[in-house]
């Protein structure tokens, strides 16, 4: 039973760059337990590695989508609706902010592309996604987010990702509100860092590893296999009453108050 969890649930996963992305680990725990899976690849160069991930999780349904390509957008609605003419959610793991906001004095380095690009990317690009698809959504489908902590906490050299984090956790809770009425769950997890792609452009993202691992409570790095099966319980029916939340998978990073270390 177990590894039934998301058997005959359909699910479509933005976000696959690299076997180190958390779309990945997302993927494979959500194939694991028993999930027919789809993939968008953002560009050409990306295009093959993710048909061969897809393969990977016996899935042969994979699709170009550029978040901020509304050519690509309807495209993807279009040849989607073809293969499934209804699923039962998504998960979006995307974000960007070009590197030179992403190292340096917030005020000194902020500026207003720095600043629109975030936004639309990484929290926009979430309700944009639920629009287009609202229509295809099975009653009961749930739709899943990824953040991280520097939305709540000031985070050196996350800068306007923190902004645009924070507009992403406002927008699941505003999401949930409108897709309540149609059964349709929407969550973030804010999970602790992980080395991918994405983050290796934030300035100093190894120190930021080595504190996370002294200040959590399990005294270690999480894995994308942790986040994945969390993913995976998130879009099944065993998390039927939970919409609107932001679930942390950091350790406790979160909660913890004063370094243990203090008291040695
Ligand atoms: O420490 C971390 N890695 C954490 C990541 C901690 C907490 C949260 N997150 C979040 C990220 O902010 C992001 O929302 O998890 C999500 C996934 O991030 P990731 O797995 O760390 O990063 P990565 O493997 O790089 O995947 C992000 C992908 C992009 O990959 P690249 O390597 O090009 O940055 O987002 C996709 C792209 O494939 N992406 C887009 N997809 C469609 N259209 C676009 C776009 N315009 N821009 C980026």
């Amino acid at each position: 039973m177990y590894m039934n969890m998301l058997q005959n649930k359909k699910i479509l996963i933005f976000g696959i760059s690299s076997k180190l992305s958390i779309a990945y680990g997302i993927a494979k725990a959500m194939h694991f337990h028993g999930a027919k899976l789809a993939f968008t690849y953002q560009n050409e160069k990306l295009k093959n590695r993710v048909i061969k991930y897809a393969s990977e999780f016996d899935s042969n349904k994979v699709f170009f989508c550029d978040v901020q390509d509304d050519y690509s957008l309807s495209k993807l609605f279009d040849d989607l609706s073809v293969v499934w003419d209804k699923f039962d959610g998504f998960v979006h793991s995307i974000a960007f902010a070009p590197r030179d906001q992403l190292s340096g004095d917030y005020i000194d380095v902020i500026n207003r592309k720095g600043f629109e690009v975030s936004h639309d990317v990484s929290s926009y690009s979430f309700v944009n996604l639920a629009k287009i698809f609202r229509s295809i959504l099975k009653e009961g489908s749930s739709l899943l987010t990824l953040t991280y902590l520097g939305s709540q906490y000031v985070v050196p050299n996350y800068n306007v990702m923190g902004l645009a984090k924070a507009s992403l956790e406002a927008n699941v809770k505003y999401m949930a509100y409108s897709l309540g009425k149609n059964n349709i769950r929407v969550n973030a997890i804010s999970a602790g860092p992980i080395k991918t792609l994405a983050s290796s452009a934030i300035a100093g993202f190894k120190k930021m590893l080595v504190f996370f691992k002294n200040f959590n409570f399990l005294k270690r790095l999480i894995s994308i296999d942790e986040i994945g099966n969390v993913a995976a319980f998130l879009c099944s029916d065993l998390s039927s009453g939970i919409t609107g939340e932001v679930i942390h998978v950091d350790g406790g990073y979160n909660v913890n108050g004063i370094d243990s270390d203090v008291f040695i």
